[in-house]
């Protein structure tokens, strides 16, 4: 194949300016954004490849196209690939991204108008559980537990007292903010004491699930868990589905033809190259190496004085009240890191009396970090020019040499396949 960027270069010289400055601000910043992450050198070649001109509408062996060879192999490996990782009896690959991944499986397993017990946005929960503006919010009865006070963690003895009062036919876990491993036994006891399904949607953490250092929901009898490709994965855009045999025909009905039409087989095989590359012992290691490299920001940021979200982590990403430690909101603290060279989003904290354009805190998380190779030893340097940037939110001097020490760390840490 001739080279594809020569070709974008000069016919479009506007786009591939911006592809290259975007390139260059991955590699001379630090991604502290706990759901991206540096994919696999090899999904940028299935990304780009063959498979973006191909319609695949159906499933393996049963497609409403011709020429599904190389197709039919990609997805059976794919499917076979998921169901061995993440221990399931069923998986569908095709879900676009994770919106309509967990609108397939409401649209798969509820009625308009049937409700669903999941968690609070603002106390850590996802947008796709059900927030008021949100199309699924619109169909069906969404109804939220919270954390509680003083430690900030699930309540569960308040979400089982929230299903028996409100007979969800779904008990949902799973969240984008919440630093805390979750009790999947409680879960799938509350669920079973009112007969609804357990689902958890671990987007966020599914790769720390396949590299063996976080709980698999499967594992506890889950019948339904969703997870993104692309966060501590490392794979393409994507979503997988995984469930219950006895689930798997209405899922996959609701997928294709219910919400998508034909699938992106580009993602597809890069995912089935993810969950290849996942199952490797160094992905283990990895996945290890995240969850330390979180501790220790965590722990550091805490010696420095931050008041975190729980107090701490047992997983990926961390939470800081910027305001109580820095007089700062997160729109602030948030554009501050960026002129550091330090890339993190601002994030609402329970209950946040601001609102959320300007909330009360930032989000943090290691697995970006940690693709580039950064461990321990670099997570205390972190954790002090994070400090530095938001003591001096407003000094552009001070920022400007936290960003020249940033930049020079990373050009000892070379994103995988940026060169
Ligand atoms: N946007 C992702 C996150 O940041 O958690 C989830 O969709």
């Amino acid at each position: 194949m001739q080279s594809t960027l020569e070709f974008l270069r000069c016919s479009d010289p506007d786009i591939y300016a911006a592809m290259i400055g975007e390139e260059q601000r991955q590699r001379e910043g630090l991604e502290l954004i706990p759901s991206e992450n540096y994919a696999f050198p090899e999904v940028y070649a299935t990304n780009g490849s063959v498979f973006t001109n191909k319609y695949a509408e159906g499933y393996p062996g049963r497609r409403y196209y011709g020429g599904q060879t190389f197709t039919d192999r990609i997805e059976t490996l794919a499917i076979e690939r998921a169901r061995q990782l993440f221990r399931a009896e069923h998986a569908n690959v095709q879900p676009l991204s994770g919106s309509p991944m967990n609108q397939a499986v409401y649209m798969a397993c509820l009625e308009p108008g049937d409700t669903v017990l999941a968690m609070d946005l603002s106390h850590g929960g996802h947008l796709t559980h059900g927030a008021p503006v949100s199309a699924m919010g619109r169909i069906f009865n969404f109804v939220r537990y919270k954390t509680s006070p003083p430690d900030g963690r699930i309540d569960y003895d308040a979400v089982a007292a929230a299903a028996r009062a409100t007979r969800p036919r779904i008990v949902l876990c799973g969240h984008s903010s919440y630093p805390r491993e979750l009790d999947y036994a409680r879960f799938r006891a509350i669920a079973d004491e009112i007969g609804a399904l357990a689902m958890a949607d671990v987007s966020h953490i599914g790769g720390l699930i396949a590299g063996g250092v976080l709980a698999n929901p499967l594992d506890a009898g889950f019948d339904i868990v969703t997870t993104t490709t692309h966060k501590s994965l490392r794979g393409p855009r994507g979503g997988l589905i995984l469930c219950k045999a006895s689930l798997g025909p209405q899922i996959d009905q609701a997928v294709f033809p219910g919400m998508q039409g034909g699938p992106h087989m580009n993602a597809v095989a890069g995912i089935a190259v993810t969950l290849k590359l996942a199952a490797q012992p160094e992905f283990r290691k990895y996945a290890q190496q995240v969850l330390r490299n979180a501790h220790t920001l965590a722990d550091e940021l805490r010696r420095h004085g931050c008041t975190l979200i729980t107090g701490g982590t047992e997983n990926h990403l961390l939470v800081i009240d910027t305001v109580r430690s820095f007089d700062v909101d997160g729109r602030v603290a948030e554009t501050a890191l960026d002129a550091a060279g330090l890339t993190v989003n601002k994030q609402v904290i329970p209950d946040d009396p601001r609102p959320p354009l300007r909330p009360s805190g930032i989000r943090l998380g290691t697995p970006a970090m940690t693709t580039r190779g950064l461990g321990e030893a670099q997570m205390k340097q972190v954790a002090d020019w994070i400090v530095r940037a938001l003591r001096a939110a407003s000094d552009a001097d001070a920022l400007r040499a936290v960003n020249a020490e940033v930049r020079d760390l990373c050009s000892r840490f070379p994103v995988p396949g940026l060169g």
